[in-house]
C-alpha cells in the first residue's frame, strides 16, 4: 500500500501555463518555509507543538489551487496549504498556533482547530471525522442553491476508520451530493501502520461499496492533484456527485514533532525521501526552463522576510486577557429576541403533537431556507406523525428523509448552517441522540465560543417515559446538554409553548435542543393561537401562584405537580422552568423569596441533574430566605426499566406528595 514507486516522478503539464505552474512551485514553498522555521521555533522552545506537513504539501496545495476561492474547504491539522494557499495572513496565522487575541479564535483554540468564513475555510475539532460531514451539509447547500460550486474534506488515512467517515460519505452517495472526501493516505495513523488499520488494498476500494467514483492518485505530484481536482470540480458543479480521492503520500516526520519516527522502517523513509514533492517539482520547472535559481532565491528570500515580520508582529503581541464578560457573551451567538404575539384571536383546540406540528409547519412557511431531516420524516410523517403531509406542502428536498446516521445528519445541519440556512433534525427517539452525540456537544456547542461562526440547528428530541418503552426508548436526558455550553435546551410542558418555543428556536441562530415529551404528545390539549407566535426562549413561567411552597419543574413535570397540588389542597406556587438553559434564575428566586420553601421535580434521574444546579444555586445565594432545605424528587437512579410496574416506580410521581408534605412539615 505504502511501497513509493522507485520510477522518477513525471509531470504532465499539457494545458496548464507557465505563470500557473510558478504559482503552484510559489504556493508550495511557502508551507515548507513555514514548517522549517517552525521546527526551528520548536527547538528553541518559542513554540509548544508542531504536526509537520512536510512531503505532503503537494495535496492541500494542488487541490486547493484547483478549486475555486468560494468554495469551503475542510482541512486538517498537516494542511498548512490550504491556508497559505487562501492567502490567510500569516501574521494572523502565527497569532492563533501562539494563542493570541489576533488569531482567528481569540487565543481560545490551538492551531488549525478554527475556521476562517472569509476565506472558506473551516478547521477541524481535534475528533477526526466530523468535518466530513460538515463537509457533506455544504454540499447538500450547494445541491439546494443550484450554486454550482463543490466543497473538500480532507482525512487522514487513520480516520477513515471513524464511523463518522461512513456515515458521512454514504449520505453524500445518497444524496448524490458534490463534496470531494480526500483523503490523505500518509502511511501512519500515529504509529498505526496501514495493515493495522484497514483491509482493503486501497481506501479507494471502498467507494465502490458507497456506490460512488474513487480513485488513487500520486499526492506528491503537484501536476497531478491539481489537474485530477481541477476536472473533478468541474464535472462535479455541473453533474453533482461525491468523489473519494485517496491521495497517496508519506509522513516524513514524527506524528507531531515530539513523538518523533522510529517505527517507521528506514527503507520507507529513504524511498518516499526520494519522492519529496517540492524537490521533484522544482526539478521538473528547471528542466523546462520555467524556474532558475534565480527565481528560487527571489521567492525564497520573500517568503522569508514575509514569514519573519509576521513572526515579529505575534510574538510582539502579549497573551490574551479577554475580561470574563467577554468570553461569557461570547458562548452564543448575538440575538435580540424580537416578540412574536399573536393578534388576531383565532385559536383551536389543539393536542401537544400537533400543536408542534403547526410550530414546525410554520417555521417552514417562514423560513424558506429552512431544512428540515430525519428518519422517515417525509412521505411517512415521521414516527409520531408530526411532520405528516409535509412534503406535499414543502417538497422533498426540505423535507429530508434520512439514512439511519445521527451523526452525519447533525453535521450536516451544521454545514447547511455554515451556508446559510437553519435545518432541523428530528431524532427518531431522543435516547438515538448518543450516536450524534459529538457533533452536538463538541461542534454544534462550541462553534461560537471556538472562532465566531454559528450553529442555526434545532434538535427535536422526543422523549420521556411512562409508555413502557424500556431503557433505550424513555430517557428524559436533558442533563447530558444542560452541562454543555453553547447550546440552549428548552422543554415546554403545554400545548402553546411547545407551538411558541418551537417557532422562538427557529429563530434563534444558537443550537437549540427541543425535548418534547412523547407522553405529552396525545395526553393533553388547549386552545392555542392559529396564528405565528413565540414564547421567548430562556423564560421560566409561573402556572399557579401560592404562597406554602414553590415547585420547580418542568415538562412532565408540570401536570404531575399541579395534579398533586390539588389532590393535596395546598397553596403552593408551581414555576414551569420551560428553558432548561439558559436558566431562568429570576423566576426561581422570586418565588422562592416569597415562599421559603422550594421542592424541584424532574423525570430524569436525580444525580448530577438539573434540580441539583438549581438546589446549589439556591443554597448559596436564598439561604437566608429558606426556611427549609431545599428538596429533589426524581427518578431513581437506575437506567429506565421496561415493566410498567417497575417504570411506575422509578418515575418520581409516585413519591412526589410525601415529598411535599414532608417539606410543608418544617
Ligand atoms: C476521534 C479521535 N480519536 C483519536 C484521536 C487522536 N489522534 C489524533 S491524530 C491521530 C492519528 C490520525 O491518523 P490519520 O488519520 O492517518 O492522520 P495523520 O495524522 O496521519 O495525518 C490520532 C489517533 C483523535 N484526534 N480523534
Amino acid at each position: 500500500m505504502q511501497d513509493a514507486a522507485v520510477d522518477q516522478m513525471v509531470f504532465n503539464r499539457e494545458g496548464l501555463s507557465d505563470e500557473l505552474l510558478l504559482n503552484l512551485y510559489n504556493q508550495l514553498l511557502y508551507p515548507r518555509l513555514i514548517e522549517d522555521k517552525m521546527l526551528k521555533l520548536l527547538r528553541q522552545g518559542k513554540i509548544s507543538k508542531w504536526f509537520s506537513g512536510i512531503g505532503q504539501e503537494a495535496i492541500a496545495v494542488g487541490s486547493t489551487m484547483a478549486l475555486l476561492p468560494d468554495e469551503m474547504i475542510f482541512p486538517m491539522h498537516r494542511n498548512l496549504g490550504v491556508f497559505t494557499a487562501r492567502e490567510v495572513p500569516f501574521n494572523r496565522l502565527f497569532a492563533q498556533w501562539q494563542g493570541k487575541y489576533s488569531g482567528f479564535s481569540k487565543g481560545r483554540e490551538r492551531s488549525f482547530h478554527f475556521g476562517t468564513l472569509e476565506h472558506h475555510i473551516v478547521g477541524m475539532i481535534s475528533h477526526l471525522g466530523p468535518q466530513l460531514s460538515l463537509a457533506t451539509g455544504v454540499g447538500l447547500a450547494h445541491k439546494l442553491s443550484g450554486e454550482g460550486r463543490v466543497s473538500l474534506a480532507y482525512t487522514g488515512d487513520g480516520a477513515t476508520s471513524e464511523g463518522e467517515f461512513h456515515e458521512a460519505l454514504n449520505v453524500a452517495a445518497v444524496w448524490q451530493l458534490p463534496v470531494i472526501f480526500l483523503i490523505e493516505n500518509n502511511g501512519y495513523g500515529l504509529s498505526t501502520p496501514p495493515t493495522e488499520q484497514y483491509r482493503c488494498a486501497q481506501l479507494a476500494d471502498r467507494g465502490i461499496g458507497y456506490g460512488m467514483k474513487a480513485l488513487t492518485i500520486d499526492g506528491n505530484n503537484v501536476l497531478e492533484v491539481y489537474r485530477t481536482v481541477s476536472k473533478l470540480a468541474e464535472s462535479m458543479r455541473e453533474h453533482p456527485e461525491p468523489i473519494l480521492l485517496e491521495c497517496m503520500t508519506f509522513r516524513m516526520r514524527g506524528h507531531e514533532e515530539a513523538s518523533g519516527t522510529k517505527y517507521v522502517p528506514k527503507a520507507l523513509m529513504d524511498q518516499w525521501a526520494l519522492r519529496d514533492p517540492l524537490a521533484n517539482y522544482e526539478r521538473f520547472l528547471m528542466e523546462e526552463g520555467i524556474l532558475t535559481e534565480n527565481i528560487k532565491k527571489e521567492r525564497s528570500a520573500h517568503w522569508k522576510k514575509h514569514i519573519e515580520s509576521g513572526l515579529q508582529e505575534a510574538f510582539e503581541e502579549s497573551d490574551p486577557h479577554n475580561p470574563i464578560e467577554e468570553e461569557l457573551a461570547d458562548v452564543y451567538a448575538p440575538f435580540e429576541y424580537q416578540p412574536s404575539p399573536a393578534t388576531n384571536g383565532l385559536k383551536t383546540e389543539k393536542r401537544f403533537i400537533d400543536a408542534i406540528s403547526d410550530g414546525l409547519r410554520q417555521a417552514m412557511e417562514k423560513h424558506d431556507n429552512l431544512v428540515l431531516m430525519g428518519q422517515d420524516i417525509a412521505d411517512y410523517g415521521g414516527v409520531f406523525k408530526i411532520t405528516d403531509g409535509f412534503v406535499r406542502q414543502f417538497g422533498k428536498e426540505r423535507v429530508r428523509n434520512t439514512p439511519l446516521c445521527e451523526s452525519a445528519i447533525i453535521g450536516a445541519a451544521l454545514g447547511l448552517s455554515l451556508k446559510g440556512y437553519k435545518a432541523m433534525v428530528e431524532m427518531q427517539f431522543a435516547d438515538f441522540v448518543t450516536c450524534g452525540f459529538n457533533q452536538i456537544i463538541n461542534n454544534l456547542a462550541k462553534l461560537h465560543y471556538r472562532w465566531g461562526a454559528n450553529a442555526d440547528v434545532v434538535i427535536r428530541m422526543p422523549c420521556g417515559g411512562g409508555t413502557g418503552a424500556g431503557p433505550f426508548h424513555s430517557q428524559s436526558n436533558e442533563a447530558w446538554f444542560f452541562h454543555t455550553p453553547g447550546l440552549k435546551v428548552v422543554y415546554p410542558s403545554n400545548p402553546y409553548d411547545a407551538k411558541g418555543l418551537l417557532l422562538a428556536s427557529f429563530e434563534d441562530p444558537n443550537p437549540v435542543m427541543y425535548f418534547e415529551h412523547k407522553a405529552l404528545y396525545r395526553s393533553i390539549s388547549a386552545e392555542i393561537p392559529d396564528e405565528y407566535y413565540t414564547v421567548e426562549i430562556g423564560k421560566a413561567q409561573v402556572v399557579r401562584e401560592g404562597k406554602d411552597l414553590s415547585v420547580i419543574t418542568y415538562g412532565m413535570g408540570v401536570a404531575w405537580a399541579q395534579k398533586t397540588i390539588a389532590e393535596l389542597g395546598i397553596d403552593a406556587e408551581i414555576i414551569d422552568l420551560r428553558t432548561l438553559l439558559p436558566l431562568d434564575y429570576d423566576t426561581i428566586e422570586t418565588s422562592v423569596r416569597k415562599t421559603g420553601k422550594v421542592i424541584i421535580l424532574h423525570e430524569d434521574t436525580l444525580l448530577g441533574g438539573i434540580g441539583g444546579e438549581i438546589a446549589a444555586h439556591l443554597s448559596e445565594h436564598l439561604f437566608e430566605y429558606l426556611d427549609a432545605p431545599v428538596m429533589r424528587e426524581a427518578a431513581l437512579d437506575t437506567p429506565i426499566p421496561f415493566a410498567i410496574s417497575l417504570e411506575q416506580q422509578f418515575l418520581p410521581v409516585g413519591r412526589f406528595a410525601e415529598k411535599v408534605q414532608k417539606l410543608l412539615r418544617y
